[in-house]
């Protein structure tokens, strides 16, 4: 097994720069200790690879067409049948196409793991394919093929709303009754490894009743995986929620789940006070997704509030509007900037700077989210890694204090160079080995839906 033993003037180290002389080696895809003599200088500035800890591969390839007004007034329910409109054509062989192009673009912007939120099971009108996990494979695939950590959460989805209504004809591909989603977990599970990790993911509130999510979360399969759910994203679901339950959908969930730091609620976007607190006391991760949830309307977290009261959160590209760690972290702060008047939010304390603050919460929250021991440079945590372009002048005159920063908030051309993944170079001086071949297939897929 190959030993590579690296050095960088700087390596990142819990919420900061630490000198990187010492080097840091790797050994079997993972981090080792550090080695006296490195061998290799990779570069000034290495960070850890950011986990993305919330996807819906196929929508890539509808990104951007969704733009133009309808004959009404535009919200997130008119672009989900737009969406759906899209998702109606698309086949095991499509997805695998889309999902290796996307997961490409993630790694060559940073994310190194990737949550895939998984319900696009069945073929049309939610007839099954030959092998029920088709899809669930091809997602498996791209991943292997784009060389990103795959955190698989094939998603329950049996209601069309509150009120137990059957889902739609388009929605018929996401169904699954709870013994079909559990069987769907066992055929999985064996195929884990360091780069493939199984979750369980409840769609939302609304596509899984009370007793179903009861009856799966105490099925054996489902013991330490972790738990994603959709939860408040909508002031309408929040609405009907409360209309339905009782109970907005935050507060119902931590009423009747046992809610832990297994768990990540996307879109925990409309909190009240009481729920932001209590929602952080939980160990918990809130799943923010902010360009997604920008270009939805869906409206803004209580960011500052949530990290007062201890709360975790990590960052996912979700709808993939966008496509890098570095937009929705800046946007999870100017979102807050624009709704406050006031300047630097995430970060709490004098001093602090909001770029550290908020790369080192996202790396832990997501590691955490996913499920795997990943986000830190250090002995044990796979081997994941971004080489920033020492080269750029955005990073001229920029020492320890200011380079994150200047990579969040004043970059718009890529500054990640080199990624590594599970110990191998995926990226190399921009390049990924793969992009030429998975662009032409992704060409492909994507006229060929456009047309249908
Ligand atoms: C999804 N996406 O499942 O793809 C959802 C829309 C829904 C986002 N929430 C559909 N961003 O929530 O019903
Ligand atoms: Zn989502």
């Amino acid at each position: 097994m190959s030993h590579q033993k690296l050095a960088a003037d700087y390596l990142w180290h819990d919420r900061g720069w630490r000198s990187g002389e010492g080097g840091i080696a790797v050994a079997a895809g993972r981090f080792a200790d550090a080695s006296p003599a490195p061998e290799e200088r990779i570069g000034r500035f290495v960070l850890p690879g950011m986990p993305n800890l919330h996807s819906h591969a196929f929508q890539r390839a509808m990104a951007g067409m969704a733009e133009r007004r309808g004959p009404g007034e535009d919200s997130f329910w008119t672009w989900r049948e737009t969406m759906y409109a899209f998702a109606e054509a698309i086949d095991p062989d499509d997805m695998k196409a889309i999902a290796t192009q996307l997961y490409i673009e993630m790694v060559k912007a940073g994310y190194t793991q990737v949550c895939e939120f998984h319900y696009l099971h069945h073929g049309p009108r939610g007839v099954p394919y030959a092998d029920p996990a088709a899809m669930s494979l091809a997602l498996i695939e791209a991943a292997r093929e784009a060389g990103i950590g795959l955190t698989l959460l094939p998603v329950l989805y049996m209601t069309g709303g509150f009120d137990g209504r059957a889902l739609n004809e388009r929605q018929q591909r996401f169904r699954n009754d709870v013994g079909q989603y559990v069987a769907l977990l066992e055929r999985l599970a064996p195929l884990q490894n360091d780069m493939l990790r199984l979750g369980v993911a409840l769609h939302s509130l609304r596509a899984v009743p009370e007793e179903a999510m009861r009856a799966l979360l105490a099925t054996g399969v489902c013991r330490d995986l972790p738990i994603h759910i959709h939860i408040a994203e909508q002031i309408g679901e929040v609405q009907d929620c409360l209309a339905a339950r009782g109970a907005r959908p935050v507060e119902w969930l931590l009423d009747h789940a046992d809610v832990d730091a297994r768990w990540t609620l996307v879109h925990a976007t409309h909190l009240t006070p009481h729920e932001t607190d209590r929602l952080a006391k939980t160990g918990a991760v809130a799943g923010l997704c902010p360009t997604t949830e920008a270009n939805l309307g869906d409206g803004l977290f209580p960011l500052a509030a949530y990290i007062d009261a201890g709360g975790k959160l990590g960052i996912g590209s979700d709808s993939h509007i966008s496509v890098s760690p570095v937009e929705e972290l800046r946007w999870l702060e100017y979102g807050q900037r624009l709704l406050t008047r006031h300047r630097n939010v995430a970060a709490r304390r004098p001093e602090e700077s909001v770029g550290t603050v908020l790369w080192q919460r996202a790396l832990d929250g997501g590691a955490q989210s996913a499920g795997v021991n990943v986000a830190r440079l250090a002995p044990g945590s796979r081997a994941d890694m971004l080489v920033l372009d020492d080269r750029s002048p955005l990073l001229a005159a920029r020492g320890e204090a200011d380079v994150i920063d200047s990579f969040l908030f004043a970059g718009n051309t890529p500054l990640v160079r080199d990624v590594m993944v599970g110990g191998t170079w995926r990226v190399r001086d921009f390049a990924h080995a793969a992009e030429t071949r998975a662009a032409e297939a992704y060409r492909g897929v994507v006229e060929r839906l456009v047309a249908a």
